[in-house]
C-alpha cells in the first residue's frame, strides 16, 4: 500500500488479497474447519454490486423492521447530509452523480488476525442481503423511516477475526477531493471519521447498508456501503467506506473534532439530553407536513427494548 498522507491511503491494485484465496490458504492451517465454511454461506449475485442502482436479490427481515410507512424513494434520495458533497440537503443528490464507486476496495487492520484490502466484491459476497425497515433519526432533530437492504455488521467483522485488544471498531470513508468536492473545504476534518464499541459494532442491529428500496444504494446515501446503527443519531452511519480498523481505544470522531460538546461518540438518541443548540425532545418527520405535529422522540430511537442492555450502569448524561 503507499502511503499518500498520514491519514490517507491509495490503494495500488497489486495490494489486493482476494479474500478466498486467503480463507483457502487459512483452511488449510485451520485444518479446513470454520473459515471454510464462511464461504459457503453464499447467496448474492456478484453482478448486484457496484451498478447503479441495480436491483438486488434480497429477504426482507420482518422481525427487525419498523411497521411505520417508509419514507418515498424521492425524500430518501434529495434530502441528505453528505458534508463530502456540500452541506446543503439538496447538494448530495446534486454533486455525487459522477462519484465512481467501481472498483472499490476496503482495507482492515489493526487488532484481527485477518488484515489487508479487499474487493468490494470480496467484502460482500458470503453476505445474504435482507431489507430491513429502518428509522433514521439525525441529530439535527428530523426523521425518516428507510427500506434498507444489507447485512449485519457483526457477520462480516467475524470473519477478520478480531483479537481480544479489538475494544473499538473505528471507520473511514474516502478521502478524494477531487471526487468529492466538499473535502476542498475544511467544513469537517477529512477524511470522515466514525467509531463503535465493539459489542455496539457486533449488535445484531447494526447494518452495513448497500441499497434501499431494493435497489443499490445511490451515491449520495453512501454508495457502495455505508453503516446504520438505528438507535443512534445518524451521524453515526458513515457512508462510502474504505477502511475498517479494530483497536483499542475510541477514536476521535469527525464529529468530535468538529465540537466534542455537540457530538457524543455513543450519540444514541436520547430525548431527555439535548444538543446544545437544539432540542432532542421532538422530531420532525420528513414528508409530514411542515405545519404538522412534531413527533416525540424515543428513547434509543424505539430499539430501547434490544440496546439498552449495552449502557447498563452507564450515565447517558456524560457518555452521551
Ligand atoms: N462520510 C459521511 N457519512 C455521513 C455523513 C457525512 O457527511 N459524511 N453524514 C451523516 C449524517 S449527519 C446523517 S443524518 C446520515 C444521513 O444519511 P442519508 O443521507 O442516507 O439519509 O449520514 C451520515 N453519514
Ligand atoms: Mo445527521
Amino acid at each position: 500500500m503507499r502511503k499518500r498522507s498520514a491519514d490517507s491511503v491509495e490503494i495500488v491494485p497489486s495490494d489486493i488479497t482476494p479474500f478466498e484465496k486467503y480463507l483457502s490458504r487459512r483452511a488449510v492451517l485451520a485444518g479446513g474447519i470454520g473459515l471454510a465454511a464462511v464461504q459457503s454461506i453464499g447467496g448474492f449475485a456478484r453482478s448486484a454490486y457496484g451498478q447503479s442502482t441495480g436491483a438486488l436479490a434480497y429477504t426482507r427481515n420482518a422481525e427487525l423492521s419498523v411497521t411505520e410507512p417508509a419514507n418515498s424513494y424521492q425524500d430518501i434520495t434529495t434530502y441528505n447530509n453528505f458534508y463530502e458533497f456540500g452541506t446543503d440537503k439538496s447538494d448530495p443528490s446534486e454533486h455525487a452523480q459522477k462519484f465512481r464507486t467501481q472498483p472499490w476496495n476496503v482495507t482492515i487492520g489493526g487488532e484481527a488476525e485477518v488484515t489487508g484490502t479487499f474487493s468490494l466484491e470480496d467484502i460482500l459476497k458470503p453476505h445474504p442481503l435482507q431489507e430491513r425497515i429502518y428509522r433514521l433519526r439525525c441529530v439535527e432533530a428530523w426523521s425518516m423511516v428507510v427500506p434498507w437492504v444489507g447485512f449485519p455488521l457483526g457477520d462480516l467483522l467475524m470473519r477478520f477475526k478480531p483479537t481480544s485488544k479489538a475494544k473499538f471498531v473505528e471507520f473511514k470513508t474516502l478521502y478524494d477531493p477531487k471526487q468529492m468536492p466538499g473535502q476542498r473545504s475544511s467544513v469537517l476534518e477529512w477524511p470522515y471519521v466514525e467509531g463503535l464499541r465493539i459489542d455496539e459494532a457486533m449488535h445484531p442491529l447494526t447494518l452495513v447498508a448497500v441499497g434501499l428500496y431494493g435497489k443499490t444504494l445511490p451515491n449520495q446515501n453512501g454508495a457502495p456501503l455505508r453503516l446504520i446503527i438505528p438507535w443512534k443519531y445518524g451521524f453515526k452511519g458513515i457512508k462510502s467506506i474504505v477502511s475498517i480498523k479494530f483497536v483499542e481505544r475510541a477514536p476521535r470522531t469527525t464529529w468530535a473534532g468538529a465540537g466534542a460538546n455537540e457530538y457524543g461518540f455513543f450519540a444514541n438518541v436520547n430525548p431527555s439530553v439535548d444538543h446544545p443548540r437544539w432540542s432532542q425532545a421532538t422530531e420532525r418527520h420528513i414528508g409530514a407536513s411542515a405545519f404538522g405535529p412534531r413527533r416525540p422522540t424515543l428513547p434509543f430511537n424505539g430499539y430501547a427494548a434490544q440496546v439498552a442492555g449495552l449502557y447498563t450502569g452507564m450515565d447517558l448524561r456524560k457518555f452521551f
